[in-house]
């Protein structure tokens, strides 16, 4: 009985031992202090007016807007910051391969249209898309480095997918309504963000190094830009887009 006592005790100085050397390591890399870049992507001229989309085809997406839909390619600010840019690091990091956050991503179908109209993932990261609205839709990414595949959705079914490889931006389109359009955009690493309606975005928790930073606008094309931030810096990197 004695030793067995003996045994757990031991053991509980070891677990403890364990617990105080990985808090010591967390603490020393919390010291590393990660750098960020962050700005604003903007339109340079006079933003083209969104079109009109017809959805009378489907009264059941008809019904879901008291406004009529407009197309959402080239979404400008009051300010002329350009939203839905996906910025990322495309050069730069070492070669380590990064996991697939825990959390999955959502991709929604609502008053047939995608929420959001332009998604970025991690390359493996799950996807919930989710379907909304009353009508069914069919689902369509036709990816050029990743597996394509067509999917019926009727409200309430779930569906979970993945893209296994880097990819911007994978086009998805709905089989059923044809101005249903949007893009996910895969990253093979976790430093990226969609630029949001003010075309503001923020790349955070980055190693100290030099980068080369991209954005992508679906009609636009890309743009890119180098930059180098040491531990703990936060720098300013604006991006501009014409047409
Ligand atoms: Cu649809």
């Amino acid at each position: 009985m004695q030793s067995r006592y003996s045994v757990l005790i031991i053991s509980i100085t070891a677990l403890v031992y364990s617990v105080a050397v990985l808090g010591v390591r967390t603490t020393a890399s919390a010291a590393d202090s990660p750098a960020s870049i962050s700005g604003e992507v903007k339109f340079q001229g006079t933003p083209p007016k969104p079109t009109r989309i017809d959805v009378s085809q489907d009264p059941l997406c008809a019904k879901a807007h008291s406004t009529p839909l407009t197309t959402e390619d080239i979404l400008v600010g009051p300010d002329g910051g350009l939203a839905n840019v996906v910025v990322y690091i495309s050069d730069g990091l070492s070669t380590q391969t990064f996991q697939p956050p825990q959390q999955p991503a959502v991709l929604e179908q609502k008053g047939c249209q995608y929420k959001p109209h332009v998604l970025a993932v991690q390359s493996n990261q799950k996807i919930n898309i989710i379907n909304s609205d009353e009508t069914t839709h069919n689902i369509h990414p036709s990816p050029v480095n990743n597996r394509e595949w067509n999917m019926t959705q009727p409200h309430g079914m779930p569906l979970e997918k993945s893209f296994a490889r880097e990819e911007v931006a994978v086009p998805v389109k709905c089989n059923v309504h044809p101005w249903m359009k949007g893009y996910i955009a895969v990253l093979k690493n976790p430093y990226f963000a969609v630029s949001d309606k003010e075309g503001h975005f923020s790349l955070k928790d980055l190693p100290p190094g030099s980068y080369t930073i991209t954005a992508w606008q679906e009609k636009l094309g890309t743009s890119v830009q180098k930059i180098t931030v040491g531990a703990g810096e936060n720098k300013t990197l604006d991006f501009t887009f014409k047409q």
